[in-house]
């Protein structure tokens, strides 16, 4: 990371604040990951902190040291509120524009204090007074070790820090996997297992963590594939009435969308899950190679993220949505057969 950036969060931090970490809506293990790491670091330099997410997070993130003390704007509104209008400085994280952030958005634009983004989504918004934002980045938890490194902190970072980053960065890269993983990345990793973060458990926790009902709802995700081989692209749908039936809980479809590029020759997968009580489809896209579902969820469906991993939404039908979804790959032909 640049050393005026370095500069700025040290010159920040230098004095007492009242600090406020907010993630992205729906948070995912970088978000949580990332917020509770900076929250660890920030409360060892001594600093007032506070983490808040704007809705819950699932169950299988729930074992990180300090989950419980983070505020939920949806259960807390008012606590939640007071924090923000107190704040001198808020940190963003995983996330690029405001828009990321459900019901918080208003407050945080109203908000007097200094604003710092750390964040590796594409085309970020300039609403902080401190950027750090890197595309080439595996996760912001990556990021949020550099933070620490670049302030000559590591000897600050505990097991509990350690185990914070590790996971964060385990989820966005889907265990070391994605492209996104550079040697950087996994000598990031190798300093926080020396700093005492437990690998194993962290896969344990995070991954061997399944219900029957889950594992059954995934058997009928898996059902419902269409796989398009003249475009090398499967895509899943989950109607409301299936999620139902297998008793669908917030997170179970996490990774669901994934098993599409599992197939040989698949280079796009895409899953529609209904949501009857917001009267959308939730969309998740990933692609292998070139092929920017950034690019194609920003199109065509009201959302974005990263080269190969986006999300979006449709307003219309399950059924509406996934006609439209097929009528838009002959344009894309040539891409997806690169
Ligand atoms: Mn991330």
């Amino acid at each position: 990371m640049n050393l005026e950036i370095t500069k700025a969060i040290k010159t920040l931090l230098n004095v007492p604040q009242k600090i406020v970490i907010i993630p992205h809506k729906n948070p995912d293990g970088d978000a949580i990951g990332s917020t509770l790491g900076l929250w660890h670091y920030l409360k060892n330099k001594g600093q007032d902190a506070t983490i808040i997410v704007p809705n819950d997070f699932p169950k299988f993130l729930k074992w990180m040291p300090g989950t419980e003390q983070i505020i939920i704007f949806e259960k807390d509104a008012s606590t939640a509120r007071q924090l923000i209008n107190k704040a001198t400085v808020i940190f963003t994280l995983d996330f690029n524009h405001l828009g990321r952030i459900g019901q918080l958005q208003p407050l945080l634009e109203d908000a007097s204090a200094t604003f710092v983004m750390i964040d590796h989504h594409q085309e970020p918004d300039d609403y902080a007074k401190i950027t750090y934002s890197d595309v080439s980045m595996s996760s912001t938890c990556e990021m949020v070790y550099n933070v620490i490194e670049g302030l000559n902190d590591t000897e600050c970072i505990t097991s509990e820090l350690a185990i914070s980053l590790y996971t964060g960065i385990m989820t966005d890269t889907g265990s070391f996997k994605y492209s996104s993983t550079t040697s950087r990345t996994h000598t990031v990793v190798a300093k926080l297992i020396e700093k005492g973060a437990k690998n194993t458990e962290a896969h344990n926790k995070v991954y061997d963590t399944n219900t029957p009902s889950r594992l059954h709802l995934l058997g009928c995700a898996l059902k419902n594939m269409v796989i398009l081989e003249e475009f090398n692209t499967a895509f899943i749908t989950l109607s409301q009435e299936e999620l139902d039936a297998y008793e669908y809980k917030k997170g179970d479809t996490e990774g669901f969308v994934n098993y599409g590029l599992t197939l040989e020759g698949i280079v796009f997968a895409v899953i529609f899950i209904e949501n009857k009580e917001e009267g959308i489809i939730k969309i998740s896209f990933r692609s292998e190679g070139d092929f920017s579902v950034n690019e194609f969820a920003r199109a065509h469906f009201n959302g974005g993220g990263h080269t190969n991993a986006a999300g979006g939404r449709s307003d219309v039908s399950l059924e509406d949505t996934t006609t439209l979804f097929k009528s838009l790959l002959p344009q894309y032909k040539a891409d997806l057969n690169a």
